[in-house]
């Protein structure tokens, strides 16, 4: 039987549990039988049970189990996983400093990357969602040793679905025949949502691409906070499921991901960065070779530049030793 160890955390909260069903509903991982391992920090941990419980209540077919665990016990929550979805994060609160969200979330990151190394298997890919999940996850990747670099991924999966509905709205074409709309940069308001290289082809000369377009998908979390009083979190969750589902398939089709930098598409190398992607002989490797106007490329440059920013003010906070 194919069987298959996952784990979540901030499983206790609003995207997890759009996603845990998500997982167990076999929507992810194919045939395979899926063990559960939802993680979330104590004070959530009899929450948690709660969400246990309804799943038991799903009897879901594909479900061999599903546990709870604190994020004081990753040695347990991590154990033998191949596939670790990182959702949980600290959130950015009222008056609080950039410097002082990447330090608290860095040491989150740190923590669970060492943790991967220590106990998941070596085999295990890993996709971070919390925020800021570029750098999160360079962080985890940096401290995780024994985990190649290329099983780290940070997702845009949702800013592209949100570019491909906007194109399809737009050309008034079904969302199926809109392709090649990609992700470039940071997972943030900097974030080039390329329509220039979109299939059906736009009219660049249209000044409703950069100025309505490009703004709309860079705050487009904000725009549902708003509407909506909480984050994006069916979306969220059906973007991770799917990128999950690219990962596990290896698959040919490109899409958005961030992930290690190789210099493709003029990115920083060794930052963890959103582009065009595929699995090319099993590592999710650059795509195609797309070219920008001078406009477009100016800003996918400002989002890398966000990116090195952050990768310096990490540094500086001592969360990831230069070796
Ligand atoms: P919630 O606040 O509903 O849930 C977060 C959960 O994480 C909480 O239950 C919290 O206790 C838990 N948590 C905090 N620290 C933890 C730790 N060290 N170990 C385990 N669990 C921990 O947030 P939710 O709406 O579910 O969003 C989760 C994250 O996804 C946020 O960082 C959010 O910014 C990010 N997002 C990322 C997106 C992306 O496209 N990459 C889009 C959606 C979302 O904004």
């Amino acid at each position: 039987m194919n069987e298959i160890t996952v784990a979540i955390t901030g499983a206790a909260g609003q995207i997890a549990y759009q996603l845990i069903p998500m997982v167990l509903g076999g929507h992810v991982f194919g045939d395979a039988k899926i063990h559960l391992k939802l993680v979330d920090i104590p004070v959530a941990v009899p929450k948690l049970a709660g969400v246990v419980m309804e799943m038991e209540d799903c009897a879901w077919s594909h479900m061999l189990s599903v546990e709870a665990f604190s994020s004081d016990a990753l040695d347990q929550g991590f154990k033998d996983i191949d596939f670790a979805f990182l959702v949980g994060a600290s959130p950015r609160t009222k008056g609080m400093e950039r410097a002082d969200l990447l330090s608290k979330n860095g040491n989150i990151f740190k923590v669970q990357g060492q943790a991967l190394s220590d106990y998941a298997k070596p085999s295990v890919e890993v996709l971070v969602v919390g925020n800021p999940c570029n750098t999160n996850c360079l962080i985890a990747m940096k401290h995780a040793r024994n985990i190649p670099d290329t099983q780290f991924y940070a997702m845009t999966m949702l800013d592209e679905h949100r570019a491909r509905y906007q194109i399809s709205r737009r050309l008034n074409v079904a969302i199926d025949a809109v392709k090649e709309v990609f992700i470039y940069g940071n997972h943030s308001a900097t974030q080039f949502p390329d329509y220039e290289n979109a299939k059906p082809a736009v009219d660049h000369s249209d000044p409703w691409w950069q100025e309505t377009f490009v703004p709309m998908i860079q705050t487009r979390g904000a725009a549902v906070i708003q509407a909506r009083g909480a984050s994006s979190a069916a979306s969220a969750a059906y973007a991770a499921a799917q990128t999950a589902q690219f990962i596990v398939q290896k698959s040919d089709q490109p899409f958005s991901v961030a992930r290690l930098s190789m210099g493709d598409y003029g990115s920083p190398e060794d930052l963890i960065v959103s582009v065009p992607s595929y699995f090319k002989d099993g590592i999710c490797t650059a795509y195609g070779k797309y070219t920008h106007s001078e406009s477009a490329s100016a800003l996918i440059q400002a989002s890398y530049d966000e990116l090195q920013a952050e990768y310096d003010q990490v540094l500086e906070l001592g969360l990831i030793d230069v070796d």
